[in-house]
């Protein structure tokens, strides 16, 4: 068998699996160009897994968190977007275009602090269109001392001021961090019971691929919205409840694929 050494990412459009690799092809790209940090390929499969046990669509459960999660932002004082390597090589037009409809602006915030990932992430957003990014200069940067990672280091005019922190694909301890210093998290994770999903005051289970233009349509609608309304949808949500239907959705499509998965396979023979 000769090795495909040179990964050729070409992938036929008719591939019934075309969507999903294009996006693992994405971040193999970007690991080159230091976007993506190496772990972050792990982190992504990790995704790709409870992305299928969610049937690979945005549920109705995560279609609620959205709603809530903009109005959220909109009504924060100081609302900030973090950015990582993996959200900014899926996604970047889209957090341009969210920072700029809910006005927060975007901040470089990573675990692995690699050199020259910072630039590289920088790049890629000057590229989709950002006009001004924070968490650029590491000697400016402040500390949040309830946190050990790389994380801590935060720009003393974005996350450090924030009252409301949008974390999309995060790990586990900053959520908490954000928490135990007063602020309110939005997160983005597919993995429902993730320490992030379960400390975040929104917690939006679905694949930041499709979450990213979905905030978007929803951000156009309630921008003009008062802010009595924006409050009452954000005390209607309930992120408890919220995830409990998202384990039952899991469970429901995982009971459906035990009946019909063969059924599926035997008539496409
Ligand atoms: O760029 P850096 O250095 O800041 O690092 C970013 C990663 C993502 C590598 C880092 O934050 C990390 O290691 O994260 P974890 O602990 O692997 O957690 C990432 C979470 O995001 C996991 O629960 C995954 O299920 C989830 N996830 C992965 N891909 C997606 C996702 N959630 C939504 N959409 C995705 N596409």
């Amino acid at each position: 068998m000769t090795p495909n050494n040179d990964q050729d990412p070409k992938i036929p459009i008719d591939h019934p699996r075309y969507e999903s690799l294009k996006y693992r092809h994405k971040i193999i790209e970007e690991m080159k160009t230091l976007v993506v940090a190496e772990a972050g390929l792990i982190a992504h499969g990790r995704g790709e897994c409870f992305d299928y046990m969610l049937g690979e669509k945005t549920n109705e459960t995560a279609k609620e968190a959205i709603k809530a999660a903009i109005a959220l932002l909109l009504t924060a004082t100081h609302a900030i977007i973090s950015v990582n390597g993996n959200t900014a090589a899926l996604c970047p037009n889209e957090l341009v275009e969210l920072s700029e409809i809910i006005n927060a602006p975007l901040e470089i915030n990573l675990f692995y602090r690699k050199e020259g990932r910072i630039e590289a992430i920088e790049n890629i957003l000057q590229g989709a269109g950002a006009k001004k990014i924070l968490g650029l200069n590491e000697q400016n940067m402040v500390e949040i001392e309830e946190l050990s990672s790389n994380r801590r280091n935060v720009d003393p005019n974005g996350i450090k001021i924030a009252d409301v922190v949008f974390v999309p694909l995060e790990d586990g301890d900053r959520t908490e961090a954000l928490k135990k210093i007063g602020k309110k998290v939005v997160a983005v994770d597919l993995n429902p019971i993730s320490r992030t999903s379960l400390w975040a005051d929104i917690t939006i289970v679905d694949n930041i691929i499709r979450v990213m233009p979905e905030m978007i349509k929803i951000a156009k609608k309630l921008k003009g919205a008062d802010e009595k309304e924006l409050k009452k949808i954000i005390e209607r949500f309930d992120n408890k409840k919220n995830i409990q239907l998202t384990l039952d959705t899991i469970i429901k499509y995982t009971k459906k694929q035990k009946k019909t998965a063969f059924v599926k396979l035997r008539n496409s023979i």
